[in-house]
């Protein structure tokens, strides 16, 4: 597969494994799972024909590894990021002392004052990593870089939760625990 095929593709899997299964008349069970047989007959009847071996080199080279396979290999999911109603069972953990959540600068008022709500995903991401988290924010306007005091909210009662790709998961962060820049 070509890089564009390959992304091409990791859109269509975004688009069906977490917001709109029906483009590919799959469903997704609790978890988010369905199975890959299901997946490939779908992306055919949808008119994105996909082999197995390309649909594993998708998952394999994925930049933030967005989809994951069942240890047994038949059923797939994605990692986080759904809209979709899912559970995606991830144990709570404790976070590092310091998180980081990538915005834009036009939505800062409006956080200051309420805090990062999870908007159309069933939570609010955030990154152990600045980098990631600067190339988040620019997708909604000129990045800016919060600091979540994320120790002191876990010690606060908040629940932390860690995606099988590393994306820390929470379902609110409330303004006293954002460091402004
Ligand atoms: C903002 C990518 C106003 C929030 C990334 C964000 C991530 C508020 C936007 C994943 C607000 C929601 C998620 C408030 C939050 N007032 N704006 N009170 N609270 N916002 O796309 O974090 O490529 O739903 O700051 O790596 O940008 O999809 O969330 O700017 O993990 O795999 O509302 O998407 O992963 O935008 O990105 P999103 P996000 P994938």
């Amino acid at each position: 597969m070509s890089p564009e095929q390959t992304t091409r593709t990791s859109k269509f899997l975004s688009l069906v494994l977490r917001h709109r299964p029906e483009e590919a008349q799959i469903t997704l069970d609790p978890a988010g799972w369905t199975t890959v047989e299901a997946l490939l007959a779908g992306c055919a009847k949808a008119g994105r024909p996909l082999s197995r071996t390309d649909l594993e080199q998708v998952v394999a080279t994925n930049a933030k590894k967005r989809f994951e396979f069942s240890a047994d290999g038949t059923r797939i999911r994605a990692s986080q990021g759904h809209s979709v109603e899912v559970d995606l069972d991830y144990a709570p953990q404790s976070p590092p002392e310091r998180l980081y959540h990538g915005t834009a600068t036009r939505f800062l008022d409006s956080i200051r004052k309420q805090g990062l709500l999870k908007m159309q995903r069933h939570h609010v991401h955030l990154s152990a990593e600045t980098k990631i988290t600067m190339e988040v924010g620019a997708r909604h306007g000129k990045p800016v870089l919060l600091t979540i005091l994320a120790g002191e909210m876990h010690l606060a009662g908040h629940e932390f939760f860690r995606s099988t790709n590393g994306v820390w998961l929470v379902e609110q962060v409330p303004p006293q625990f954002i460091q402004f820049p």
